[in-house]
């Protein structure tokens, strides 16, 4: 069973992206489920994606990287128990922790229960800017990550882009780093590349 965890700031595009990982997978028969952190009581992103007939199972009111930490055991005890699926795909609240969300399901990967996929989504439209009001969050979403997708590759100028890759490379040289838009159906080469 696989877990690809899908970090990165508020409105960076993980649900889109995640909707579009589930899409693929469906297409390919993979047993799939999203689990959805949200900060808030209401769960937006999960409303939208039940609509698209995705299975979502929610954690809200708090955040996995702290007070909720025990609710993101017990939901994917749950999830391995009772469902099944091939691939978790767990989007935290923009918000999070990430090295307290990989410490949480680091146990896993080493009972061979889970193979992770630490993902992270940066905006280039709007890195410069939280680089200068929010370093450390960042930061470290970008150094808890083995592949970076630098989204948004639509809108944003060549400067903007150019930025956003240099910045990823300075703060973490090994990391895989991939432009897309995730807005758009995912390429089927990017999805063989998120399964290990
Ligand atoms: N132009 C463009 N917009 C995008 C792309 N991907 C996402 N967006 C837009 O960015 C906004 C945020 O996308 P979400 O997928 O909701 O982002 P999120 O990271 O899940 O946001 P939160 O859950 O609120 O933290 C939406 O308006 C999306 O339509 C993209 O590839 N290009
Ligand atoms: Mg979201």
């Amino acid at each position: 069973m696989q877990l690809l965890i899908v970090s990165g700031f508020l409105g960076s595009g993980k649900s889109t992206f995640i909707i579009e990982v589930a899409k693929e997978a469906a297409k390919r028969e993979i047993k799939t489920a999203i689990l959805v952190n949200e900060i808030g009581e209401i769960g937006i992103d999960d409303q939208f994606m039940r609509q698209l007939g995705l299975n979502v199972w929610e954690i809200l009111g708090g955040c996995i990287c702290c007070t909720l930490a025990a609710d993101l055991n017990t939901t994917l005890d749950n999830l391995i128990r009772d469902y099944k699926p091939d691939i978790v795909l767990l989007e935290p609240s923009g918000a999070a922790d990430l090295r307290s969300v990989n410490q949480i399901v680091s146990g896993y990967e080493e009972r061979s229960v889970l193979r992770i996929r630490r993902i992270t989504i940066v905006d280039p439209l709007r890195l410069q800017m939280m680089m200068e009001v929010l370093t450390p969050l960042v930061t470290s979403q970008i150094k808890s990550a083995d592949l970076i997708l630098i989204n948004k590759a639509d809108a944003a100028s060549t400067e903007e882009m150019a930025y956003a890759r240099q910045t990823v490379r300075d703060l973490h040289p090994n990391a895989e780093v991939l432009s897309l838009s995730a807005k758009d159906s995912l390429e089927p080469a990017l999805f063989d590349g998120l399964v290990l």
